[in-house]
């Protein structure tokens, strides 16, 4: 596409589609500014929410320092995405200290005992360009990396597993039906390629080569290698007890950190993600229940998506993301806040919203 071409594009975009934040705030005269090899890159950048209008925020990152080369786009981008005022100072701060309060499911009523819960974080090596960016080579070069120190963590006590490769002739390839099994259990991402924002990015690209998932014996300790960040390091459990989800979490984040580069950080936005909705922590804490009072059995999950943002917390299908809702109203809740919020912010908005809407949705039974 020519310069002229993403501009008209991106101009038409904007008149349709008041959500898509990259053309909500696409500059002209800024994109005229640059010279041409920074606007092929900006466009690399954007092509997501060009080709695919409906998007959200409708740009990937191909490079950490992209947030800091393109900011005068960017940066109202993010705060408009995180509700941050443009005035306000950006300092990411962390805080993983998880014994601060109980956040106990049964606490809130004893029947929450047996609750799918997940929560992930974003991570980004400094030694290799981001996803988006990278060849099939680097690809697999980060691969072979992040393998070599599964190696190291599988001797573990705490998190000893096994890594499983989706690279054809890899030392680690697992078949087709495991690779199938694995997506049906929720372990596995799935096929990328199948993703039209991610294939506009680049971030599926040489799909599956350089893929694949390290796991824990008991299997609640999980890292994706090369979806749509290197690397998404998740905690999963079905209980009730968000403490201990968040724990085995940040234990095996310190334990997996240590034997790899240092991660992508920026001083404004603290952990870089290619998507700019994960910056920050870049966590996303997710849990599934059954709504079916404020659901209309599944069958409305407009209203509650409406209810919840009141909570600060976003409403998805169990299927994942552009899922609709479950038998019985199986959602998806997670706290929408992840850029200058700590983690346990993260865990007390996931805790008390959902105290919050189990007791609009009890109240309606
Ligand atoms: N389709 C992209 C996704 C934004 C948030 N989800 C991520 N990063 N998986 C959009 O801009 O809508």
């Amino acid at each position: 596409m020519t310069p002229e071409n993403i501009v008209v594009a991106v101009e038409e975009i904007r008149d349709k589609y008041s959500g898509n934040l990259m053309a909500r705030h696409f500059d002209k005269g800024y994109f005229n500014s640059l010279d041409s090899q920074l606007q092929q890159q900006l466009t690399k950048i954007i092509l997501t929410g060009i080709k695919n209008p409906d998007s959200q925020m409708g740009c990937y990152a191909m490079n950490p320092q992209d947030y800091d080369l393109f900011s005068p786009m960017l940066d109202p981008m993010i705060r408009d995405f995180h509700a941050i005022s443009p005035s306000a100072e950006l300092f990411q701060q962390h805080d993983w200290n998880t014994n601060i309060e109980s956040c106990d499911l049964v606490e809130i009523d004893p029947c929450l005992k047996d609750v799918s819960m997940r929560v992930r974080v974003a991570r980004n090596v400094s030694t290799f360009p981001l996803p988006g960016a990278m060849t099939k080579e680097q690809h697999i070069a980060f691969e072979d990396m992040a393998a070599q120190a599964f190696t190291t963590l599988s001797q573990n006590p705490d998190f000893g597993g096994s890594y499983l490769s989706m690279t054809s002739g890899s030392a680690n390839e697992i078949s087709k039906s495991e690779y199938d099994s694995r997506v049906a259990a929720h372990q596995m991402f799935k096929d990328m390629s199948a993703d039209p924002y991610l294939n506009a990015a680049g971030i599926s690209s040489d799909w599956p080569h350089g893929r694949g998932i390290y796991m824990s014996r008991d299997e609640d300790f999980l890292v994706w290698v090369g979806e749509e960040d290197h690397l998404r390091i998740m905690a999963m459990k079905n209980d009730g007890n968000l403490n201990d989800l968040f724990k085995r979490l940040s234990e095996g984040l310190e334990a997996l950190e240590k034997l790899l580069p240092s991660f992508a950080t920026s001083k404004s936005y603290g952990n870089v993600s290619c998507c700019p909705t994960n910056l920050g922590t870049g966590m996303r804490a997710s849990l599934h229940v059954k709504l079916p009072m404020l659901t209309s059995n599944g069958h409305d999950v407009g209203t509650l998506k409406r209810e919840a943002k009141a909570f600060g917390l976003a409403v998805r299908g169990a299927g994942g993301e552009h899922s609709d809702a479950g038998e019985g109203g199986l959602v998806d809740i997670s706290p929408i806040a992840r850029l200058g919020v700590t983690e346990m912010d993260i865990m007390r908005c996931l805790y008390q919203g959902v105290a919050k809407l189990w007791e609009m949705e009890t109240a309606k039974a």
